[in-house]
């Protein structure tokens, strides 16, 4: 025997603690298992140890494979022929590919314009019946939702508790990855179901002495669409970090009582230091997208303002992958240079010496 354990996907690495039985037909792509990437340079700048839970690495990109894959098997457990669900660009991906593998027809209804081109064709190739429309997400799931109440279809956003249910599995392994809770835990916020499946995984692992910490939550919003920060609904929100592009976050509640609970906070980074963030992680191997950067953008803010304690443990989750935009990655950069096929003239732009 090698010893080799291959990773099953959260439903069945974590199935004491998921809502399946022995009847749930599990829909999986193998989701979970994400790397944690320690990261020298963010632990230099803060004086901190420093890691990203990097959940771009997930089957279609993003952390949603962890509650799609529970939202979808049981869709399907409860013979739904169809799902539907509201989507800045990921779960519409997730949300086609696992309906696909499942064989369930799937419809996804996006902000026309405003989805990261790469997120649409994941959605069109896994063969999802896509709707724009002249709105934005909040409006997108209110029609949603009523199309779940008048039709014989199932919502799988994250309103749908099996979502939340799967995206806890996230904060296990970062516990199981370090023995413990981390003492700070930063992340991006939008319509705020993931803070609110972080907090409720770190506070079942504490319940059941798994971790014998908990973390202090601190999310961030984007400055242009940040209602949790002034505490009511915008009505056009706007940011380059499309995921995060939401006026009306449906977890609103729970993600207030999980930064209240833990000590922690729900405040805003700008575009500015979002853009910053991404190109500084980009630069040292990590290629996550805007809204994803927004964590790192929100810990150099609270490290800026003397509010990180050297010494701490400090996770930041990096929610999806760089190359679903490419294009604001493009558009910062420098013009590669074109040059004859000539090994000295390459040598010359590469300033290398014989
Ligand atoms: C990369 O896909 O809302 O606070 O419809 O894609 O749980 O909403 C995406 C959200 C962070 C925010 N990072 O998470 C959608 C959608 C990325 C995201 C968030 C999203 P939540």
């Amino acid at each position: 025997m090698s010893g080799a354990h291959l990773w099953r996907g959260i439903l069945e690495e974590y199935a004491d603690r998921m809502p399946v039985t022995a009847d749930t037909p599990v829909v999986t792509l193998r989701e979970g298992g994400t790397p944690l990437i320690h990261s020298e340079e963010l632990s230099e700048r803060t004086g901190c140890e420093v890691h990203l839970k990097f959940d771009g690495s997930n089957p279609t990109g993003s952390f949603k494979d962890r509650g799609m894959t529970v939202a979808i098997s049981k869709a399907k457990e409860a013979g739904a022929q169809a799902v539907i669900c509201a989507s800045t660009g990921n779960t519409s991906a997730s949300a086609a590919a696992y309906a696909g593998k499942a064989g369930m027809t799937c419809g996804v209804v996006v902000p026309k314009g405003k989805i990261a081109l790469g997120k649409l064709a994941q959605a069109l190739v896994h063969g999802a019946k896509v709707i724009q429309i002249d709105g934005n997400f909040d409006e997108a799931l209110i029609l949603s939702r009523e199309l779940a109440d008048a039709y014989p279809v199932e919502l799988v956003n994250s309103v749908n508790p099996y979502r939340i249910d799967g995206q806890r599995t996230g904060a296990w392994e970062i516990c199981d990855q370090l023995g413990s809770a981390p003492d700070v835990h930063v992340m991006p916020v939008g319509n705020a179901g993931n803070i609110t499946a972080y907090w409720r995984g770190y506070q079942e692992y504490s319940a059941d002495g798994v971790t014998d910490r908990l973390p202090v939550m601190r999310g961030y919003q984007a400055a242009g669409a940040a209602p949790l920060v002034l505490g009511h609904p915008v009505e056009q929100p706007q940011t380059i970090a499309t995921a995060i592009r939401i006026g009306n976050p449906a977890s609103w509640q729970p993600a207030v009582d999980a930064a209240a609970e833990s000590g922690g906070s729900i405040r805003s980074v700008t575009d500015r230091e979002i853009i910053a963030a991404f190109r500084l992680i980009a630069r040292h191997g990590v290629f996550a997208e805007m809204a994803s950067a927004a964590s790192v953008a929100g810990l150099l803010q609270l490290h800026e303002a003397g509010e990180i304690e050297p010494g701490q443990r400090i996770v930041c989750v990096l929610t999806g992958h760089g190359l679903k935009d490419p294009e604001w990655a493009i558009s910062g950069a420098a013009e590669p240079v074109t040059i004859p096929a000539d090994r000295d003239a390459a040598a010359r732009e590469l300033g290398l010496e014989a």
